[in-house]
């Protein structure tokens, strides 16, 4: 069965925007997963630990076969993704060459340690609406509320739309 994911991408070390973009041409290429649309690239002020440099942000949207592609295997997909360009694991939050969180897995709902679904943090950061906004505004993130809704109560938090989307938007 095909199942509708999205995908988190944030970068701040080495060239960001490179790495954003090179990194949504890895996902096109995962196999048994569609790339089917990618947001604009932002830039965003670091959220948790603040000295360390601004983030590139992006979010992309796969169709998964979920047959071939549970949502663990799939998620060890993106840290092999990760692994590739450069990403060193040391202390929690620290300033990454990319980072890839699965944000949702269709409406799977987890509390699994190594994969927690929806992403417990997704509905709290900017960072993260704003560009899954322009792809899914009206999607429910279970427990939490609709993208477009609770978008506005993170207007306190500072983002940049930098890159437009449509070029990249496959279908
Ligand atoms: N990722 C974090 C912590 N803080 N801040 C921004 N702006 N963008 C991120 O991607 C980000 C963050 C942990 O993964
Ligand atoms: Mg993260
Ligand atoms: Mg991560």
């Amino acid at each position: 069965m095909r199942v509708r994911c999205f995908v988190a991408l944030g970068a701040n070390l080495g060239d960001p925007v490179a790495t954003v973009k090179a990194a949504l041409d890895a996902l096109a290429s995962v196999p048994d997963a569609k790339l089917i649309g990618a947001s604009s690239l932002y830039r965003t002020a670091p959220v948790g630990l603040k000295h360390q440099p601004d983030f590139i942000n992006a979010v992309a949207a796969l169709d998964v076969d979920s047959a071939v592609l549970p949502a663990p295997t799939f998620l060890s997909r993106l840290f092999a993704i990760e692994a590739h360009f450069g990403r060193q694991r040391s202390v929690p939050n620290a300033p990454r060459t990319l980072d890839l969180d699965l944000l949702l897995y269709g409406d799977m709902v987890s509390d699994e340690a190594s994969c927690v679904l929806p992403h417990p943090r997704m509905h709290q950061r900017a960072f993260v609406l704003a560009p899954l906004a322009e792809l899914a505004p009206e999607l429910i993130i279970a427990g939490q509320g609709v993208v477009r809704e609770l978008l506005i109560t993170c207007a306190d938090q500072a983002i940049q739309r930098i890159d437009g989307s449509l070029d990249r938007f496959i279908g």
